[in-house]
């Protein structure tokens, strides 16, 4: 059987509910902080090493446990020193972000 490697990016928010689902659901995780590059906030990122078939229903737990979410952000933190504005906008985050890898081999040494 296959191995893959599940990398997820979550919100800190979810990352609560998504580490009791995952080991409820009997899924092996890690989890890493993260920032992400756009906003540059802090995030969450999984791994989760799992047989091939078992893929699709980590990926129903991570959409279940992740939800979206509105962020204001100030535009300011992406223009130039000398721009100016003073309206937020909106950004769409989450529910998850996520990468299916394949693993050559997974190893305990
Ligand atoms: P951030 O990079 O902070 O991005 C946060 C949200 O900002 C993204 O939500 C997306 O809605 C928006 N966004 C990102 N880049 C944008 C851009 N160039 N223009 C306009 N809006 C943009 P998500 O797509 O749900 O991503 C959540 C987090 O997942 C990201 O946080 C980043 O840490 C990670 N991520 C997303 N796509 C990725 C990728 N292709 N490779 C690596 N990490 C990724």
């Amino acid at each position: 059987m296959a191995t893959r490697l599940i990398v997820s990016v979550v919100q800190d928010e979810d990352v609560e509910d998504l580490t009791r689902a995952l080991r409820k659901e009997g899924f092996s995780s890690t989890k890493i902080g993260s920032t992400g590059g756009f906003l540059r906030r802090g995030n969450s990122t999984f791994l989760i090493g799992l047989d091939e078939e078992l893929v699709p229903a980590a990926l129903e737990v991570i959409r279940a446990s992740c939800h979206q979410r509105t962020q204001l952000v100030n535009p300011a933190l992406f223009m130039e020193p000398e721009g100016f504005m003073t309206d937020f906008i909106e950004v769409q985050v989450g529910g998850a972000v996520v990468f299916v890898l394949g693993v050559e081999q997974m190893l305990r040494v």
